[in-house]
This record gives C-alpha cells, sequence and structure tokens, in this order.
C-alpha cells in the first residue's frame, strides 16, 4: 500500500566495471500472458473507515473482521456492520494514517478454543510492533487487558512497515516486514542477515517465552521492501507474496512447501522485481527468487496489493486462480498454474483504492477500498 508520495530515488549509482565481467541480469518473472479466462468486479459495498484488512475467524460465525487504519476492528455479519467494535487499539497508535496505524490481523486457527489473535502496528515511536490479544468468552469481543506485545522492531521512517500477519500451513505465525522506509532501502534492511527488517519472520506461538520476555522471531527469508499482503493457498499450502516496489515495478512471488524452504533471498534491494536495482545494471542475483509475475508503474498502477487464490464455490472459473490489485490504478489480475507454468491476465478494474483483499470463511473473497467501503468480489466469464 502506498499512501504518500515516496521520494525519489536518487539515481547516483556508479556503473559496474566492464561488461565482461558484469554478472547477467535477472531473469524475467515466469507467467505467461494469457487471453483472461474470468473478469472480476465489486458489489454490496459496506462503509467502512479506511479498512485496510478483511479476516476471517473461521470459527463458524460466518463474521468477517474489518480492520480499520485508524485502531478499530469491526465485525461484518450478514452483510451489515455491527455497531459496537470488536477491538479497539486506537490507544497503542502514534500517526494512525500514511502508512502507519493498525496494519494487520491473524487469528489463531484454534481461535475458537483459545480465543488468541494477533495484531501488527506502528506504536507511539513508530515502531513495527506485534503483539496477542484475547477475545472473552463468547468471542464477542477483545479483552484489552490481554495485551501482550511479542516484539517491536525499530523503525526510522513512516513508511514501509509490514504489519501484515497469516498463519502457516506449518501453523506458525508469519510476519511480513517492510525495509524500514524512506525510499531505495538506505539502511541496506533488505539483503541485512543481522535486520528484521525486509524479511518474512515466523513465530512458533505455541512456544512463546513466558510474559514479559520479548520474542524472537526466525528469519525465514529476507530480500523484502514491503510484503503488504501475502496469503497461503488455503487448499495447496502455497505461499503467494505481493511484494510492494520502488518506482518502476511491482511483483509476485510463490513459494511450494513454503515450511521447507527457509532461506530464501526475493532480492531487494538489489534487485525489483525482475529488474536490477542496485546497481542499475549488471547486478548479482545469484541464489535469489525470482518473481512469478510483475508490472511496471504507469497506467497498471504504482502500488501492488497481495490477494489469494480462490478457493471458494460461487464463481467455478476462478477457483484454482491468485487474485492480486493495485491501490492506485484499482486495476486487477488474475494468475493461475498450468501444468508447469503460470498463466497471467488482466481481469478487470474498479473504483478503489484496493488496500487488501479477504478471503471468508466460504472462501469467497472481499476487497477493502481504502477510500472507505468493502465490498463482495464477482466474477464471470468474459464476454
Ligand atoms: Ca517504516
Amino acid at each position: 500500500m502506498r499512501l504518500s508520495a515516496l521520494p525519489v530515488v536518487v539515481a547516483a549509482l556508479l556503473a559496474c566495471g566492464g561488461a565482461r565481467t558484469a554478472p547477467p541480469p535477472p531473469p524475467p518473472a515466469t507467467a505467461v500472458l494469457a487471453a483472461p479466462w474470468v473478469q472480476l468486479d465489486v458489489e454490496a459495498p459496506v462503509a467502512a473507515n479506511a479498512p485496510i484488512g478483511l479476516v476471517a475467524a473461521n470459527d463458524g460465525s460466518r463474521r468477517l473482521f474489518v480492520v480499520e487504519q485508524r485502531g478499530l476492528v469491526r465485525v461484518l455479519k450478514d452483510g451489515k456492520l455491527v455497531d459496537a467494535p470488536f477491538l479497539d487499539v486506537r490507544s497503542l497508535l502514534g500517526g494512525a494514517d500514511g502508512e502507519q496505524g493498525l496494519l494487520g490481523l491473524a487469528f489463531h486457527p484454534k481461535f475458537k478454543d483459545n480465543g488468541r489473535l494477533f495484531i501488527g502496528y506502528t506504536d507511539k515511536s513508530g515502531n513495527d510492533a506485534y503483539a496477542e490479544l484475547r477475545a472473552v468468552a463468547d468471542r464477542s469481543r477483545v479483552d484489552p487487558t490481554s495485551l501482550r506485545v511479542l516484539f517491536s522492531i525499530p523503525d526510522f521512517a513512516g513508511n514501509h512497515n509490514g504489519g501484515h500477519l497469516a498463519f502457516g500451513p506449518d501453523g506458525k505465525l508469519w510476519l511480513g516486514t517492510g525495509d524500514g522506509g524512506g525510499g531505495g532501502d538506505p539502511q541496506r534492511t533488505g539483503q541485512s542477515e543481522l535486520s528484521l527488517l525486509g524479511k518474512m519472520l515466523r513465530v512458533d506461538v505455541e512456544a512463546l517465552p513466558m510474559a514479559p520476555l520479548f520474542v524472537t522471531p526466525e528469519r525465514w527469508a529476507k530480500g523484502l521492501r514491503n510484503p503488504w499482503r501475502y496469503s497461503f493457498d488455503r487448499q495447496t499450502g502455497d505461499l503467494w507474496i505481493a511484494d510492494v516496489g520502488q518506482d518502476k515495478w511491482e511483483e509476485v512471488h510463490v513459494v511450494e512447501r513454503p515450511a521447507e524452504q527457509r532461506g530464501l533471498n526475493f532480492g531487494w534491494s538489489v534487485a525489483e522485481g525482475a529488474h536490477c536495482f542496485r546497481p542499475e545494471s549488471g547486478c548479482d542475483t545469484t541464489g535469489m527468487a525470482t518473481p512469478v509475475f510483475e508490472y511496471r508503474h504507469g497506467d497498471d498502477g504504482c502500488s501492488i496489493t497481495g490477494g489469494f487464490v480462490y478457493r471458494g464455490k460461487k464463481f467455478p472459473a476462478l477457483v484454482g486462480s491468485y487474485v492480486v490489485g493495485d491501490y492506485c490504478s484499482g486495476r486487477l489480475w488474475t494468475i493461475k498454474r498450468e501444468g508447469a507454468r503460470f498463466l497471467w491476465a488482466k481481469a478487470g478494474q474498479i473504483s478503489a483504492r484496493i488496500s487488501s483483499f479477504g478471503e471468508d470463511e466460504e472462501g469467497e473473497l472481499w476487497v477493502a477500498d481504502h477510500g472507505g467501503a468493502v465490498h463482495r468480489l464477482v466474477a464471470f466469464l468474459p464476454r
């Protein structure tokens, strides 16, 4: 999600050494352009205050939880928002605009039994904090006294704060962090082995140290700029990461059997998408993952928002397709696996600042419009 103008990167990069010794450029993104197999649109808008997330608890209640950047989580049930908030963490936040505020929510896979949930947010110091909370016995709201901060990452700029969380097929909590912000990875956190910024982190929430000790997360992968939204395919367990780009390229990575793939490198800030960033040409991307899909800034947009692989029932033509969109343009794409390759196609454009997608208990998809609404996603065959 790109909410404010970012500093222009000063291209004060020196040309690298002789062409004969320069490493080859990164391989291109791998998905193949195809004729659209489905078109997407939205319907049934419900007003919400700067929504940035839509999350199901999968507790059988059929509730969809609307995460509002300014610090409330509200319940959408039967097409209507419940008045009383489910969660109110406004008092924890410093800034709650731009790219700061309440940024992510994940329910424990056994939330119905244990009431545990997890949030990502920027705290009063502007640091990137992750915390656990518990719902009251009937699961109708969160007990505010249950808050426990798991860890917070010192951050040096207002943008690129990650904040998303999701439980993986391994039962662990996966947390995506931004590179800290500014522009162009000024502190080189993306490739740093030490920093927790620019990473995909993992935490075993069944083995947390006793409070009040901070948790030390596992660095699962590096080389991310701002993995604002990512998701696990609920059928295959594949991890789909949409990493927001700098000034030119937005990218999607797919990781099969993610729990077994520890140590991946997604390239930033050596590469932006499948293109050299530092240095501008001849960068060495040896051992780095190649994005499956990318698009260039311009008419297609300027800030990618990752979605989900559709596993619902209402739209058979969409089953197995990953849906992804752009915050700036409202454009939507679909990507699907066909044999050994991936296909991609444009799948429509909506009047929304797409800040997030959501997957409800039935596997149907939703769209959050940061401008102030949440919508159902609908699909139909191309005319
Ligand atoms: Ca930041």
